[in-house]
């Protein structure tokens, strides 16, 4: 049997073939071009080597020099890249700007194909962000919070003596779409992450990533000098405590010269702070900014607090921290969440964007899929990004971190799709203006086209010929539809996507009704005795016979005001304020009627019912897709998104019938029926903890 395996495998690998685990992401162009590739620089590095090997392998054009040259339009970071007599030239004034533009080049290549590379030069890119940084949420025993792609990629037990291959390759991926920054451990930081020890393996990782333009950072606990140099206090203005953290970032910079700095989560669900001594976030922060300031590191601190007892938890991050603006180092950035309660399916954005003039700012974006779906649901979630950049100035903030979605999984993110969110990120960061399809659409050609793309499969197995391929052995999953454009069939796919996420989980503006804990499915009636009223669904939908939805308008809690004047008053009148927010802004009765000329009741069940039609709809344009689409991602997908049929059914009829006590209104005609019984649905308990996704067995067992 084994030696029948491992023939298999050689033959497949003599034959190029790879499995299409995923493993491979975007980066799958074929290594056997050699091209030829020059190099004019004062002084090579790693960084350059990197551009002429990938170039060199991948690239099928004419020749290309890559040019090292000072040039006033072009940060470090950025290039150009443009016809010559007898071929093509990549110039920057910094390695890594050569090496991005290698990337970029290979990405023309992928996506309109070689022989129109030329006619997309001249390209010249900067990038809008110097700090394009991924935050993981990986703790020292690998396990990974919200995270749902297997455990964390390092392996710290392993570390130093052990380099895994895959950090390469990570720091490659990030490479190829302008990340440049990580922090590798997660906001609710160990202080044991500052040992000695584990500073050495901090140390490993940085000078396997630096090649590839990519920095390290660590999350700090506010609490290390106590925890770590046995000191009675951690207070900010302490001198012993100054002491302490400017000696652990001497031990860090002597290992690790270009280190980037520290992200703080402290005074925030239960992490130490400087609010325990009677300080402020900004002596907090100014504490370690001063410390890490000679050697150019910076703070990001984070804006995402909130109390037990205040009344409205939204509004909770600016009272804190608008009274601070100007209070802050220069090399401190606050790190704010795209909305204002956490990474909801939607929210509006967080009004402490363009309220603090005399601060940096930074956005806080969630890659990894906590509150929508997880691993188990296709979201494409550039949408969602991009509604937050057309609110809020892509110039006025300093920076974009996102929350990553990378584990150990062989393709990386758990879902095929998850993928194509930490691409977007990385686009997004070095330029918000991308349109999301055109993102998508990159994307695709790259991870499942063929020479510029979706060409029908072929392999091995398959013939070619469209129609009569099968994911499962079996049968074709669908015969008779063809498909005119398969990419732009996807990109539509994938837009529409996040939409249908908002409409099955929490439409109209509804948010945070998520089961306790883990936050996968719904639970709006979730009530756990004891626990703080703002982790509970009630406290967000205040469904009651009375009507559905938070008060925040200048009548209510008026988080309203915190917004400029003029959306202030778009949203604190129910009949102006958009549809996506109402229920964000205002609590209205059942029979409210809607824009449409509908009631809200009806409006809300017709929500519902529109995301599980999307779904559907998904399953069956992936379907009419398998003949473009390789046999074993096709059937992982096909298989996923069966899972999220179910979800959008269960949510439906969950949400549906738990809101139909209150609103005792009938569900209108036209609207799929429920097919659970709220008092089963009420007693589903999933075995999962904020660590892992649930399996589609244990969906199936329990709910
Ligand atoms: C929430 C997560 C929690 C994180 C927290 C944070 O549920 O696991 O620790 O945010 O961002 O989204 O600090």
């Amino acid at each position: 049997m084994r030696l029948i395996a491992t023939l298999l495998c050689t033959t497949l690998l003599t034959l190029g073939l790879h499995a299409e685990d995923g493993s491979r992401l975007w980066l799958r162009q074929e290594t056997d071009a050699m091209a030829t590739v020059t190099l004019s620089a004062p002084r090579t590095s790693h960084t350059l080597e990197l551009a002429l090997k990938e170039l060199h392998q991948a690239w099928k054009g004419a020749p290309v020099t890559l040019r090292v040259k000072k040039d006033k339009t072009l940060t470090t970071d950025g290039f150009r890249i443009v016809a010559t007599d007898g071929g093509i030239e990549i110039t920057s004034p910094g390695h890594t700007g050569i090496l991005y533009g290698a990337y970029h080049l290979l990405r023309l290549q992928a996506t309109v194909g070689v022989e129109a590379v030329m006619a997309q030069l001249p390209v010249e890119e900067n990038p809008t962000y110097a700090l394009r940084i991924l935050n993981h949420w990986d703790n020292m025993d690998r396990t990974v919070e919200r995270g749902y792609a297997g455990r964390s990629l390092w392996a710290w037990d392993e570390l130093p003596g052990t380099i895994d291959d895959r950090y390469e390759a990570y720091a490659r991926a990030n490479a190829s779409i302008g990340i440049n920054g990580t922090v590798l451990n997660n906001v609710n930081a160990s202080p044991q992450i500052l040992t000695a020890e584990n500073l050495q393996k901090v140390k490993a990782l940085a000078d396997v990533f630096r090649p590839y333009g990519l920095r390290v950072y660590l999350s700090v606990n506010f609490a290390s000098p106590m925890v770590l140099g046995g000191l009675a206090t951690a207070d900010p203005l302490d001198k012993n405590v100054i002491r302490w953290w400017k000696a652990k970032v001497k031990e860090i910079y002597a290992l690790i010269p270009d280190f980037g700095g520290f992200l703080v989560k402290a005074n925030s669900e239960g992490q130490p702070g400087p609010c325990d001594y009677s300080r402020t976030h900004a002596e907090g922060a100014n504490l370690l900014a001063d410390a890490l300031q000679p050697y150019k590191g910076i703070v990001m601190w984070r804006a995402f607090v909130y109390s037990a007892d205040d009344a409205d938890r939204a509004k909770q991050a600016y009272e804190e921290f608008q009274p601070l603006d100007g209070q802050f180092r220069d090399n401190v950035v606050i790190q704010v969440k795209n909305g204002p309660i956490d990474f909801q399916p939607r929210e509006p954005y967080s009004p402490l964007f363009g309220t603090m003039e005399h601060t940096q700012l930074m956005a806080e974006f969630q890659i990894t899929q906590e509150y929508l779906g997880q691993a188990n649901h296709l979201v494409y979630l550039a949408p969602l990004w991009k509604e937050f950049f057309e609110m809020v100035p892509a110039t006025s903030l300093k920076a974009v971190a996102g929350v990553a979605n990378t584990g150990t999984d062989i393709n990386w993110c758990g879902h095929h799709f998850a993928q194509a969110n930490w691409y977007a990120f990385g686009r997004l960061a070095w330029n918000p203006a991308l349109p999301s399809e055109a993102i998508a659409e990159e994307w695709i050609k790259q991870t499942f086209g063929k020479g510029g793309d979706l060409q029908a499969a072929s392999g091995t197995a398959d013939n070619g010929t469209t129609g009569n391929r099968t994911a499962g052995g079996g049968c074709a999953a669908t015969g008779t539809t063809t498909i005119d454009n398969p990419v732009a069939t996807l990109v539509q796919l994938m837009i529409e996507s996040r939409e249908a996420v908002v409409n099955y989980m929490m439409p109209l503006g509804l948010h945070h009704i998520f089961a306790w804990g883990h936050h996968y499915g719904p639970q709006p009636w979730c009530d756990i005795p004891g626990a703080r009223p703002d982790w509970l669904p009630p406290y967000y939908h205040k469904a009651a016979k009375d009507g559905i939805g938070f008060d925040r308008t200048t009548q209510g809690s008026n988080y309203v005001s915190q917004y400029p004047e003029a959306l202030a008053t778009l949203y604190n009148d129910a009949t102006t304020c958009p549809d996506a927010y109402l229920l964000w802004f205002h609590h209205l009765p059942w029979n409210y009627t809607m824009k449409s000329g509908r009631t809200l009741w009806d409006e809300l069940c017709l929500h519902y019912d529109t995301g599980v039609r999307q779904v559907r709809s998904f399953q069956q344009t992936w379907d009419a897709l398998e003949p473009y689409i390789d046999r074993e991602r096709f059937a992982a997908v096909q298989s996923a998104l069966k899972v999220q049929a179910r979800d959008a059914v269960w949510w439906k009829d969950a949400c549906l019938l738990y809101f139909r006590q209150f609103s005792c209104m009938p569900l209108p005609s036209g609207i799929e029926r429920p097919i659970h019984e709220l008092d089963a649905l009420e007693r589903v308990q999933l075995p999962v903890n904020n660590f892992e996704c649930p399996s589609r067995e244990m969906l199936d067992k329990y709910r």
